[in-house]
């Protein structure tokens, strides 16, 4: 399999810049990596730009209802759980809308890998403030700046029973084309959460933000220490995003 079997007569229609073209190009690699292909993998989207996805990589696929891909991809694993089932949804579709199911699909640690691309807004519907949109953040739905503190998705995770909780920024393409591959292996669910810049509508989530605050996790972090990663879970503010595997058994 190469890049050329995967592609689709669709060029993205993402804005130029988008952080949604790393992933998709970390995504391709994996496939590459891991020969996925139509005989063994499904795709699923929720709707947003994130869902865009499915229509520029050439394997079977399924775009879901707003908030709903976590169900259906349920479903696909459920009645052939040989398959490598991928879960592509935004932090609006899978935290907002979809948020029921995602904090039941943690309870019961379905073998998915879901992977949330965190952009702090709702983008497909043109920049309304979305679960995990900063504090004071300013957008059409919330002029006056956002009054409601956000949503962690990895401290979410991890206290409700998913069994590998990870975040990646979208563009660091070869670390998260092998948390890609790693999720897929993991017996029980994988939630990655992927920093996606949306260089249209989030002003404060940029490429040059994510890339002045990250840091890696310590190569020595406990990954099997539940409270341990929740409590590093928290750590999300100026030069503090670390990057990496929170949680692991
Ligand atoms: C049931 C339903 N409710 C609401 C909408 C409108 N809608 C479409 S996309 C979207 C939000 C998308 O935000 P997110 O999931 O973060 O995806 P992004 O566009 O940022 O990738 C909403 C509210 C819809 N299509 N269906
Ligand atoms: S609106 Fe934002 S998320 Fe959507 S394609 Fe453009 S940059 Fe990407
Ligand atoms: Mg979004």
């Amino acid at each position: 399999m190469d890049d050329e079997s995967l592609t689709t007569p669709y060029f993205p229609t993402w804005c130029p810049g988008c952080g949604n073209f790393s992933l998709w190009s970390a995504f391709k690699n994996a496939c590459i990596k891991e020969h996925w292909d139509n005989s063994n993998t499904v795709l699923v989207a929720g709707i947003g730009c994130h869902g865009h996805i499915l229509n520029f990589i050439k394997l079977t696929s399924f775009e879901t209802l707003h908030g709903r891909p976590i169900p259906v991809a349920t479903g696909i694993k459920t009645v052939n759980p040989l398959l490598n089932v991928f879960v592509f949804t935004g932090d609006g579709d899978c935290l907002g809308e979809g948020g029921n199911h995602f904090l039941h699909a943690c309870r019961r640690n379905e073998d998915l890998t879901v992977i949330i691309h965190n952009n702090g807004v709702y983008a497909l519907t043109t920049g309304q403030t979305s679960p995990t949109s900063p504090k004071g953040y300013k957008s059409k739905s919330t002029p006056a700046g956002n009054t409601d503190a956000p949503l962690n998705p990895l401290a979410l995770a991890i206290t409700t029973g998913a069994t590998l909780v990870a975040r990646e920024y979208a563009g660091n393409i070869e670390n998260l084309t092998s948390l890609i591959i790693k999720a897929n292996n993991h017996k029980g669910l994988a939630i990655i959460e992927v920093l996606q810049p949306c260089i249209t509508f989030n002003k404060r989530f940029t490429h040059s933000f994510f890339r002045e605050n990250c840091c890696r996790l310590d190569p020595d972090f406990n990954t099997a220490n539940k409270q341990k990663a929740y409590t590093k879970s928290l750590e999300f503010g100026i030069k503090k995003m670390p990057l990496g595997i929170f949680y692991e058994v």
